[in-house]
This record gives structure tokens, C-alpha cells and sequence, in this order.
């Protein structure tokens, strides 16, 4: 419908523009190339990415712009400069092999994509930079993999250099790894690289190969709440998790978690802690649930889609304890609304622990429930929380630039 395209458009637009009038502002000459990488939201399959699972995200219309410009003027050592207005700083990140660590904050995922880069393709050209982005910092929707990403559109387009897209997502997963140490699977940065407007993407992230889930009708919308809130526990609670998982497999003797039958995890009941069986009923459960849910989405059999949206929360709040008490209250009201009022499922999406919810609601019903969630969030937890809906993004490319 050209009403949703043109909305989007409109956003990612007035943010390009944004970046090239700092860029100017900041260096004195127009941008050579702009690039954009969304963000993500997931629907169902959370934590399974890095135990062999299915996940279905989608891009959303929320994106990391970044603009760039060779700098002649350095000579030496060639290095990059890149000026986040947002966080109003300028990071130096040098551009030889010098680059063996993370110098912290944001300069992290960047460093590591370049350092990725380096090692695959032997040289970057000295540039300057600007990154604009209004995917929320830390809100669970994947800012980081989306600036990896749009660092790594970047240096394409710098270079000449074109990687597969397989590749610049696993060279991004790899960044994430060695310079910001968090153990991620491949979901946020496969999104970011391989979104498509009008579709889910059902990602079997032991082949890595995509499957769409056609995502085209206007009458269903993805609403996605940010509790604000944000839990220190993220790094240390995933690597936990991750490692959690991979000892459980290891007791049951098993080389994949999805040769994992859940009668396999009851058997096995004896040799687990308490809470190994809990993580790993949470990794069984949920790949099943996540290819329900893929084929009731395609099939428009709304109220499975809902019902495993819902026990997808119940066993990430339960099993693997990575939700927290505001998520389970954005949850909780969702499902006390009546299904009348047009909600057909919640839960929370990303890593946890804090960040955002995914709500999948009538289109005709959102606006009321959009107010009512946040409305209702406010009066039980003090919180103003923050709502917006996407449809399916495109996802990382490069901009044509008009003067
Ligand atoms: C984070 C990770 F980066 C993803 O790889 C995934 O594991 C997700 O948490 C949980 O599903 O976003």
C-alpha cells in the first residue's frame, strides 16, 4: 500500500538527510557514499540461534545511516574518523593491522568489522564519517549488529569489494565475538543483511539457510514496546546461557540440539541440575514452537501464532530466566486485553533482560492498544515506555546520493 512504503521511506530519507548535513557541517565537503542497516525485531525463537535453532525475525524501519568520504589528506597511517551526533563523539579507529583490540563503547563493533575486513581484503582508504541512527541504544532491537553491518556496507563501498551476504553477516557475528565479547548467534546480523519488505525471515541457524514467511497483509501490524528499562545483566547472563546450553548438550551426549527430543531431556532427567533441564526444555520447546509458529503465520491461523508468541515468554520467563519483572508486565497486559480488542500475541523479543516486547495486533486495533499498553505499564511500574510499529525492512544497502 503506498500509504506504509511512503512512511517508511519518509523516515529513513529525513535521516540520510540528517547525516549528510552533519557530514558537510563537520568535514567541509558532501558525503561520497551513505549506507543504511536496519535493526530487527524477532517474532519467536529466542535463544536459539546459538543451539542450532529456527528464528523468525524481520528487519525493521529503524536504521543505522553511515556517510563517508576518503580523506586525502592523511598520509601515513591511514585512519577513519567517525562522528556519532547522537552521542556527540568522534571515534579514530586506525586502519592497518595495528587493530588487535576493542577500544570499548561504540568504536568496538566498528573496530571489529574493520579488523575483519582488513584480514579478508588487506587495505581501507583513509575516510571520514557521521552515523545517524534511530534504532534505540540497548533496547533489544539490535543497534549493535546494525551498526557492525552498516560499517561493513561501508567498507564495500569504500573498496569495491563485494562479499557475499552470508559472509558480511558471519564477518559481523565475528566482530560481535572477538572485540565487543558477547557470544551471539547469527540471528540480528542475518537480519540486518538479508531483510525484505513484505516478509519474515525463517532462519535455520544450523544451515544458515533462509526460508520467507510472505508477511504482506496490512491487517495484521507488529507493535513493539521498549520497556525503557535495562538490566545490567546482559553480557554476563549470555555468555551463562550460552555456556549453560552447551553443557547440557554435552551430558546428553548429543552433537546438535535440534537430534534433541524432549522425551531425550526427560530421560536424562537424573544426570541434569535443576536448571540445565530448565534451559534445555526452554531450547526444545522452543524450536518446535518457532516452526508451529512459522507455518500458522503463513497460514493465517492467527490464534496458534498468539498461543505460541505466549508460551514462548512463559518458558523464556521460567526456563530460561532471561525476562524481567517489566517485560512480564508489558506481557501480561497485552494478554489481559480482551481478544475483541484485536491482540492476538505477545512476548518479550531479543536478548532480555530488559528492552522491548513484540505485540502482534489487528491493524484497526492499534492505536487503542498501543495507549492502553503504555498507559497500563505506566500506572504498575512508574515507567514511560515507548511504542512504535514496523513492517518488514529492507535490509543493509547502500543509498544513491542526489544533489
Ligand atoms: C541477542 C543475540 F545477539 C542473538 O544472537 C540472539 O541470541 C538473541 O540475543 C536472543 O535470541 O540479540
Amino acid at each position: 500500500a503506498p500509504s506504509r512504503s511512503h512512511h517508511s521511506t519518509c523516515s529513513l530519507n529525513e535521516l540520510v538527510q540528517k547525516a549528510c548535513q552533519w557530514h558537510v557541517e563537520r568535514y567541509q565537503v558532501e558525503p561520497e557514499h551513505v549506507v543504511a542497516a536496519p535493526g530487527r525485531v524477532n517474532l519467536i525463537g529466542e535463544h536459539i540461534d546459538y543451539n542450532d535453532g529456527y528464528v523468525m525475525p524481520m528487519a525493521i524501519e529503524r536504521y543505522v545511516v553511515m556517510t563517508a568520504s576518503t580523506n586525502r589528506q592523511q598520509n601515513s597511517t591511514a585512519s577513519a574518523r567517525l562522528y556519532s551526533n547522537d552521542l556527540s563523539e568522534t571515534i579514530n579507529i586506525p586502519l592497518d593491522r595495528s587493530l588487535q583490540q576493542a577500544s570499548g563503547g561504540w568504536a568496538s563493533y566498528v573496530e571489529g568489522v574493520v579488523a575483519g575486513f582488513l584480514e579478508r581484503f588487506g587495505s581501507i582508504p583513509a575516510f571520514d564519517g557521521v552515523v545517524a541512527s534511530d534504532v534505540p541504544i540497548g533496547g533489544g532491537l539490535s543497534s549493535s549488529a546494525a551498526l557492525e553491518v552498516a560499517t561493513a556496507t561501508m567498507l564495500e563501498a569504500l573498496t569495491g569489494h563485494r562479499m557475499e551476504l552470508t559472509d558480511k553477516a558471519l564477518l559481523c557475528q565475528q566482530a560481535e565475538h572477538r572485540f565487543a565479547g558477547v557470544p551471539c548467534g547469527v540471528m540480528d546480523q542475518f537480519s540486518s543483511v538479508f531483510g525484505k519488505p513484505d516478509e519474515l525471515m525463517l532462519l535455520d541457524c544450523r544451515s544458515n539457510d533462509i526460508t520467507a514467511v510472505p508477511f504482506a497483509d496490512d491487517a495484521m501490524t507488529v507493535l513493539i514496546v521498549n520497556s525503557c528499562v535495562k538490566h545490567n545483566l546482559t553480557g554476563g547472563e549470555y555468555a551463562t546461557r550460552r555456556r549453560q546450553c552447551e553443557e547440557t548438550l554435552a551430558v546428553l551426549g548429543s552433537e546438535s540440539w535440534r537430534d534433541v527430543r524432549l522425551a531425550d531431556l526427560e530421560n536424562a532427567q537424573p544426570d541434569l541440575t535443576d536448571e540445565q533441564f530448565r534451559r534445555g526444555r526452554h531450547v526444545v520447546t522452543e524450536i518446535i514452537r518457532t516452526g508451529k509458529a512459522a507455518d500458522a503465520f503463513a497460514n493465517g491461523r492467527w490464534s496458534d501464532v498468539g498461543h505460541a508468541m505466549y508460551a514462548s515468554h512463559e518458558s523464556l520467563r521460567d526456563d530460561f530466566e532471561v525476562s524481567c519483572q517489566e517485560l512480564d508486565q508489558l506481557v501480561e497486559i497485552a494478554r489481559s486485553m480482551d481478544a475483541s480488542e484485536g491482540v492476538i500475541g505477545s512476548r518479550m523479543t531479543g536478548g532480555g533482560f530488559g528492552g522491548c516486547t513484540v505485540t502482534l495486533v489487528k491493524t484497526e486495533n492499534v492505536a487503542r492498544v498501543q495507549n492502553h499498553l503504555l498507559n497500563e505499564y505506566k500506572r504498575r511500574s512508574g515507567i514511560r515506555g515507548e511504542a512504535f510499529s514496523s513492517r518488514p525492512a529492507l535490509g543493509a544497502h547502500a543509498i544513491a546520493i542526489t544533489r
